[in-house]
C-alpha cells in the first residue's frame, strides 16, 4: 500500500468538522466559498501528511536537487488536480454526493492562479507536475505575482482587459515561509579594496533592499508520498513606512518607498513572444533569480557543507528561457564575493551547473538589456558581465581568429546591450530546443556559431504534456473508457496507451468513445451558455484554435478561411458540407494593436454568418472569453478539430496541439515545432497537413509578393475586398483596413504579409474542405480520433522529464512510496 488515503466516511467527516470549527455552521448553512474552503483544506490535510512521510529523504540521502526556474508557472486550479493525484478522488466524490455537494460548483469556486502568459508557463506546469509523479526533487522557483495575467472580456466585439486580482481571498494551498526571508540589492556603487590576504575584492554600497518573501504550493506525485515545493517569491519593502513623514501628515511620501520596492511582484507582464526593455521587468527578473540562487547555496551548504567542488553534483539549476538569465552571474557573485572562490573555479561550478531552454527564435522576443540599465540597477553584476565577456571573447578569438563581426554577434555584451541568449549559450553546459525542428533551426541559425564551436552541448528534447491533468482530471470519461478497453496501466506509464490502437477497429469502442465526444460537447455547451450566453449546435464539428493571439500563429488564417467558407456557401445553395462551429480562444497583448483587430475581425465574422440565412445553420464563429488553464480543460475534451496554423519555423514546439491530440482531436496544421511529431506518431492517414515547410518560407523571404495571390486568386480577391468594402462592418467599413494593408502592401516600410497567410490559404482552405468530407464518413473519423489519443503517450511530460534527466539533470528518484 503505497500511501494512507481518506476514506468516504473520513472525508466527510472532515468536511464536516471543518465548516463547524471554521465558520460555525453545517454543509446545508455553508456558502459555496465556506465548501471550497472546507473541502480544500481536507485535502490539504492529506497532501501535508504525505509531505511529512516523505520530508528529510533528499536531504538524508543528499540526493541532488533540482531548481527550475522560470518567469511564469501557469499552474491552474490545484483543488482537482490533487484529487487526482491522491487517487481517492472517487472517495471525494462518493462523500460530496452524500453531503449534496455540486463538484463542478466546487471546483469554480478556486481562482485561478494566472502567473503565465501561454506556452512556456504552462510547460513549466506541467514540468513540475511530472518530477513529482517520477519522484525526483525539484523546486519551482518564479514570483509570486499579486496580479496574474489580465481576464478578458469581449465588449462590442473587442478585448477588454480587467485585473486579475486572484489573492483577494487569501490562498490556501501556500505556506509563507518568513524564515527564508533574503534580500535582493538593487542600484548603489561597487569600491573594490585590496584584503589582508593582497587579493583585490568588491564591496556594495548605497543600494536598495527589497526583501523576498518565500510561499511555497504544494505539488503532489500521483499516488505517492512524494511532495515538491512551487516557490513564489513576493517583494516586501524592509522598511515599514517612515514616521517621520508620517507623523508630519506626509502620508503618500511615507508609503512611497514602500510601494516602489513591493511593486516588483505586483503584475506579470502580459506581453507573450514579444520584449519591451522595461527596467521593472530586469527588476523583476533580477528579483527572484538572485533570491532562488540565494536560497539554493544556503540549502547546498545546509547538506554539503563548504565543499564546492559537489555543487554541480548535488544542484542543477535550469534556466527556463533567457528571463532568468540573471541567476547565472548572480552564483558568480555569491562564490567569489561572499565566499571567496576566485574566478576560474566559479566559472567552472556555474557552467557545470546551469543548463537552459530556448523557446522560441522569434527576433523580436530576444532580450537584451541597455548596458547602462544594468550597470545603474545591477552594478556588481553588470562588472561580472563584463568580466565574463571579455574571458568569452578571448576565448572565441583563438576559435574565430580574425572575425570580429562574428565574435560580436556571439558576445555576452555589444553593440550597447546585454544579450541575455548568448549569456545563457555560453555560460551553461546544456542548451536545448523544444521540439525537433526547432532544435534543429537553432542549430543551423540562432545558434549556429555556438553549435560549430561544441556541438555536443546542443540538444532537442520535444516539449510533453502532463496526462494527468490533460487527460485523467480533464477528460475522465475518456479515462474511463481507456481503462475499460486496454486496463489502468496507462496512468503511471502513458506510453501504454499506444495499447488502443486495435480497438480503432472494434466497432462498439468507436461508438462509445462518440459518445464521450458528444457528452464533452454538451458540457463544453453548457459551459458558454452559463459564461456567456452563447448556444453551440452540439451537432455540428467542433473546429478549435486556442492560443495567445500572434501574426505567426495565423488566427488571421483562420479567419480568412472562414470568410473563404462562407462566400462559397453564399453564392452557392447547393455548396454541401457539415455543420461546423469555429471555436477561438485567444488572449492578445494590450498593446498589440493588430493582434486586438483580429479579435474584432473574429467577432465581425461571427456575427456576418449569423445573420445570412444561408450561412447561419451551417457555420457558426464563437469567440470563447477569457481562454485560460480552467477554459482549456473543458475546450480540449470537447474539440473535433485542432488548428495548428503557424508559419512553418515560426512556432517553436506547440503544447496544445498535444492537448487536443490526447483527447481525440484530429490536427490540421503546418509542418511546424511538435506538429512534425505528432505527424511522425499518427502517419499521414490521421492529420491534415498544408502549406509552406520550413524550408520553403526560407526561400520565399524577399521573393513571395502576397499582391500575386491576390491578383491570379479570385476567392482570396473576394475576402480581401470583404475586408474593405463594409460587409463586415457597414457602419464603419474602415475597420479592417490595416489588416487589408498589411497582408498586401506591409506596414511602415515593412514587407507584404511576412508571414505568408495568403500564400497559405488557398491550400489551408482546400484541407479544410477534405477534412469536412472525411468527417461526414462517421468510420473514418473515429478511428482518427482513437488513433490520435492511442499515439499520445508519447507527449506525456513524463516522457520529456525523462529525457531532460537523462542528460542533463541526472537526479535520483527518491526511494519513497
Ligand atoms: C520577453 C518577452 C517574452 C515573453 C515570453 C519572450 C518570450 C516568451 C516565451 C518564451 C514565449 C513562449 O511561451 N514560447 C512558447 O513556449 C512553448 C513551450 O516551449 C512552446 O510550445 C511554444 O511554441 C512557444 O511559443
Amino acid at each position: 500500500m503505497a500511501c494512507s488515503r481518506l476514506s468516504k466516511d473520513q472525508i466527510k467527516k472532515a468536511i464536516e468538522g471543518k465548516l463547524e470549527r471554521y465558520f460555525g455552521c453545517t454543509v446545508e448553512e455553508a456558502t459555496e466559498g465556506q465548501l471550497y474552503q472546507a473541502v480544500a483544506s481536507t485535502v490539504r490535510d492529506e497532501i501535508m501528511e504525505r509531505r511529512t512521510q516523505s520530508r528529510g529523504v533528499r536531504k538524508k540521502t543528499g540526493s541532488k536537487k533540482l531548481y527550475y526556474l522560470s518567469a511564469e508557472f501557469l499552474v491552474g486550479r490545484a483543488l482537482h488536480n490533487n484529487m487526482v493525484s491522491l487517487v481517492n478522488e472517487e472517495n471525494y466524490t462518493q462523500a460530496f454526493k452524500e453531503l449534496g455537494i455540486d463538484r463542478r460548483r466546487l471546483f469554480e469556486q478556486e481562482p485561478e492562479p494566472g502567473l503565465g502568459n501561454g506556452g512556456l508557463g504552462r510547460l513549466a506546469a506541467c514540468f513540475l507536475d511530472s518530477l513529482s509523479a517520477l519522484k525526483l526533487p525539484a523546486m519551482g522557483c518564479t514570483i509570486r505575482y499579486e496580479y496574474g495575467l489580465f481576464r478578458q472580456k469581449i465588449v462590442d466585439g473587442y478585448q477588454i482587459e480587467l485585473p486579475d486580482s486572484w489573492l483577494d481571498n487569501g490562498n490556501l494551498w501556500e505556506i509563507c515561509r518568513p524564515d527564508q526571508t533574503y534580500e535582493v540589492h538593487f542600484g548603489g556603487k561597487v569600491e573594490d579594496y585590496v584584503d589582508v590576504s593582497g587579493v583585490t575584492r568588491y564591496r556594495h554600497t548605497g543600494y536598495q533592499t527589497v526583501l523576498a518573501v518565500p510561499y511555497d504550493m504544494p505539488v503532489l506525485g500521483y499516488d505517492s508520498t512524494m511532495v515538491n515545493m512551487l516557490r513564489t517569491w513576493s517583494a516586501k519593502s524592509p522598511k515599514t513606512l517612515d514616521m517621520a513623514s508620517f507623523n508630519r501628515g506626509q502620508y503618500a511620501q511615507a508609503m512611497e518607498e514602500k510601494e516602489l520596492a513591493e511593486v516588483i511582484s505586483k503584475v506579470l507582464y502580459p506581453e507573450d513572444n514579444h520584449y519591451e526593455g522595461k527596467e521593472l521587468r530586469l527588476k523583476q527578473q533580477y528579483f527572484f533569480s538572485s533570491a532562488t540562487v540565494q536560497y539554493a547555496v544556503d540549502d547546498f551548504i545546509k547538506v554539503h557543507g563548504y565543499n564546492w567542488n559537489l555543487f554541480p553534483e548535488k544542484v542543477a539549476l535550469h534556466v527556463n528561457d533567457t528571463h532568468p538569465g540573471m541567476a547565472i552571474p548572480e552564483l558568480m557573485r555569491i562564490l567569489i564575493d561572499k565566499y571567496g572562490l576566485e574566478w576560474d573555479r566559479a566559472e567552472d561550478i556555474t557552467r557545470r551547473s546551469f543548463a537552459y531552454t530556448n523557446h522560441t527564435v522569434l527576433s523580436e522576443a530576444l532580450e537584451k538589456w541597455p548596458e547602462d540599465l544594468v550597470k545603474r540597477l545591477l552594478p556588481r553584476i553588470y562588472m561580472i558581465l563584463q568580466e565574463m565577456n571579455k574571458r568569452l571573447c578571448q576565448r572565441l578569438w583563438d576559435v574565430y581568429t580574425g572575425q570580429w563581426e562574428r565574435i560580436g554577434r556571439m558576445a555576452i555584451i555589444g553593440y550597447g546591450s546585454v544579450h541575455m541568449a548568448n549569456l545563457c549559450v555560453a555560460m551553461s553546459h546544456t542548451v536545448n530546443g523544444v521540439s525537433q525542428i526547432h532544435a534543429d533551426i537553432l542549430r543551423r541559425t540562432t545558434f549556429h556559431d555556438y553549435y560549430m564551436v561544441e556541438p555536443n552541448r546542443f540538444l532537442g528534447i520535444t516539449n510533453g504534456i502532463t496526462h494527468r491533468r490533460w487527460l485523467m482530471q480533464a477528460n475522465p470519461a475518456l479515462s474511463s473508457l481507456i481503462d475499460e478497453a486496454i486496463g489502468d496501466a496507462w496512468r503511471k506509464e502513458p506510453n501504454r496507451m499506444i495499447d488502443l490502437l486495435p480497438f480503432e477497429d472494434d466497432a462498439a469502442f468507436r461508438e462509445k468513445f462518440a459518445k464521450v465526444k458528444q457528452d464533452n460537447k454538451l458540457y463544453l455547451a453548457s459551459y458558454m451558455r452559463t459564461r456567456q450566453g452563447i448556444l453551440l449546435d452540439t451537432e455540428s464539428i467542433f473546429d478549435t484554435q486556442a492560443k495567445r493571439l500572434h501574426e505567426y500563429k495565423r488566427q488571421l488564417m483562420n479567419a480568412l478561411g472562414i470568410m473563404m467558407l462562407y462566400n462559397r456557401i453564399d453564392s452557392n445553395p447547393n455548396y454541401d458540407c457539415p455543420p461546423v462551429t469555429f471555436i477561438f480562444g485567444a488572449k492578445a497583448a494590450p498593446g498589440f494593436y493588430r493582434a486586438k483587430l483580429i479579435i474584432r475581425l473574429i467577432n465581425a465574422i461571427s456575427d456576418l454568418v449569423a445573420k445570412n440565412p444561408r450561412t447561419k445553420d451551417l457555420i457558426h464563429v464563437v469567440f470563447l472569453e477569457n481562454y485560460c488553464v480552467s477554459a482549456a480543460e473543458a475546450l480540449m475534451p470537447a474539440t473535433d478539430v485542432s488548428e495548428q496554423l503557424s508559419t512553418a519555423g515560426k512556432e517553436a514546439s506547440g503544447t496544445g496541439n498535444m492537448k487536443f491530440m490526447m483527447n481525440g482531436a484530429v490536427t490540421i496544421g503546418t509542418m511546424d515545432g511538435a506538429n512534425v511529431e505528432i505527424f511522425q506518431n499518427v502517419g499521414k492517414d490521421n492529420i491534415y497537413i498544408f502549406g509552406l515547410s520550413a524550408e520553403e518560407v526560407e526561400r520565399n523571404y524577399g521573393v513571395y509578393r502576397s499582391s500575386d495571390i491576390y491578383e491570379t486568386n479570385p476567392e482570396v480577391r473576394r475576402v480581401m475586398e470583404q475586408l474593405i468594402d463594409g460587409t463586415l462592418c457597414p457602419e464603419n467599413p474602415r475597420m479592417f483596413q490595416e489588416l487589408y494593408h498589411a497582408l498586401l502592401f506591409g506596414d511602415g516600410g515593412g514587407v507584404a504579409d511576412p508571414y505568408f497567410v495568403l500564400k497559405d490559404l488557398p491550400a489551408y482552405v482546400e484541407t479544410r474542405h477534405i477534412l469536412s468530407g472525411d468527417y461526414r464518413n462517421r468510420e473514418k473519423w473515429l478511428r482518427m480520433a482513437i488513433h490520435n489519443t492511442a499515439c499520445s503517450g508519447v507527449f506525456s511530460s513524463d516522457r520529456t522529464i525523462s529525457e531532460y534527466n537523462d542528460k542533463i539533470w541526472h537526479l535520483k528518484s527518491l526511494d519513497i512510496d
